[in-house]
C-alpha cells in the first residue's frame, strides 16, 4: 500500500499532521494538499482535539510546489488545470484560518515557496535551529502564493518582505525569530519536546475563548486575505505562462543559476 502523504497522529488533545514526502523535502503535490485538507477536517470534527500541529517528516518542513509536477503542468499548458492547482493550495490556507482551534507550524527544516507560506498561514510558529525560510518563487520565475503577500509584510514590514521575496535568499531560524517571522526557536535535539510542550500548553487553555479570539482576530482581515489570494492567483497565472518560468524550472532541474530574459 502507498505510504500516506500526510500522517495524522493523535496524542491526548493534540493532533499532529506530518507532511510525508521526505525524499523531496515534502514538496507539495496533489496527495499532500488533499492529505492536509483531510487532516484539518478531522481536527475540526474531533471534539477531543484542541490543537493541531503541522510538521514535516525527515529533514525538511516543505519545499513548496513540486518542481516535477509544475514541469508537467507547464508542458501540458492547461491554464484551467493550473488555476485548480493554485485554488487547492489557497483552500488549505483558508481552512487553517477557519478552524476554531490553534494550528501550530512546527518547522523542522527548510520551508520554501508555498511551504514557507503554509507555515505563515498557521497561528503560531515554532522552528528548529535547522529551519530555513525561503520565498523561492522568484528563483524560478513565479509570484508568491498561498497568501504569502498577505502574511509576510504583516509579520516583518514591507521593506523586509520585499527583500525576502525579491532576493529569494534563505532566512535562518535565528534571523526569522529576530524579525518576527517565528515565535520560538529551539535546538534540534529539543524540537520534539518543545513542540509537545507548546501544544500541551495550548491544549490546556480554555477552548471557547481561544476559538473566539482566533475568529475575532481573523474575521476582521478575512476579506483582505481573500482579495490578496485572488490577486496572487491572477499574477501567478501570468508568470506560469512566461518563458522565464520555463527557464526557472529547467535551471532548478539542471542545478544551475537561471538566466531570466523577461519573456
Ligand atoms: O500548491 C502549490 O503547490 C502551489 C504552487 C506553489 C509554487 C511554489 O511553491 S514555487 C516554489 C517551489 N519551491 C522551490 O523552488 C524550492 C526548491 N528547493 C530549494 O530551493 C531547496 O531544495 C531548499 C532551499 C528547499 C532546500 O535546499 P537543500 O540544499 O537543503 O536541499 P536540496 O539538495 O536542494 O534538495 C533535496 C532534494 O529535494 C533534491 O533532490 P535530489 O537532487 O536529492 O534528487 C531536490 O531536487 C528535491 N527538491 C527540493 N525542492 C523540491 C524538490 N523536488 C521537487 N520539488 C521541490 N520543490
Amino acid at each position: 500500500m502507498a505510504e500516506e502523504a500526510v500522517l495524522l497522529r493523535r496524542e491526548a488533545a493534540v493532533a499532529t499532521l506530518t507532511l510525508n514526502r521526505p525524499d523531496k523535502l515534502n514538496a507539495m503535490d496533489d496527495s499532500l494538499r488533499a492529505g492536509l485538507m483531510a487532516g484539518l477536517d478531522a481536527v475540526e470534527r474531533d471534539r477531543d482535539v484542541r490543537v493541531a500541529v503541522i510538521t514535516g517528516a525527515g529533514r525538511g518542513f516543505c519545499a513548496g510546489g513540486d518542481i516535477q509536477k509544475m514541469v508537467e503542468l507547464k508542458e501540458g499548458y492547461h491554464s484551467a488545470a493550473f488555476r485548480r492547482y493554485l485554488d487547492a493550495g489557497h483552500a488549505v490556507v483558508r481552512r487553517i484560518r477557519q478552524i476554531p482551534k490553534p494550528v501550530v507550524a512546527a518547522i523542522n527544516g527548510p520551508a520554501a515557496g508555498a511551504g514557507m507560506n503554509l507555515a505563515l498561514a498557521c497561528d503560531l510558529r515554532l522552528a528548529s535551529e535547522q529551519a530555513t525560510f525561503t520565498q523561492a518563487f522568484s528563483r524560478i520565475g513565479l509570484h508568491p502564493d498561498w497568501g504569502g503577500t498577505f502574511f509576510l509584510p504583516r509579520l516583518v514590514g514591507h521593506g523586509r518582505a520585499l527583500e525576502i521575496f525579491w532576493l529569494g535568499e534563505p532566512v535562518t531560524a535565528q534571523e526569522a525569530q529576530r524579525i518576527g517571522l517565528v515565535n520560538f526557536v529551539v535546538p534540534p535535539e529539543r524540537f520534539a519536546e518543545e513542540t509537545a510542550r507548546l501544544a500541551a500548553r495550548l491544549a490546556a487553555a480554555p477552548p471557547l475563548p481561544m476559538a473566539l479570539l482566533k475568529q475575532d482576530l481573523y474575521e476582521r482581515i478575512q476579506t483582505e486575505l481573500e482579495r490578496v489570494m485572488e490577486s496572487e492567483l491572477e499574477a501567478q497565472m501570468k508568470c506560469f505562462a512566461s518563458e522565464d518560468f520555463t527557464e526557472g524550472l529547467r535551471a532548478f532541474q539542471q542545478k544551475r543559476a537561471p538566466k531570466f530574459r523577461g519573456g
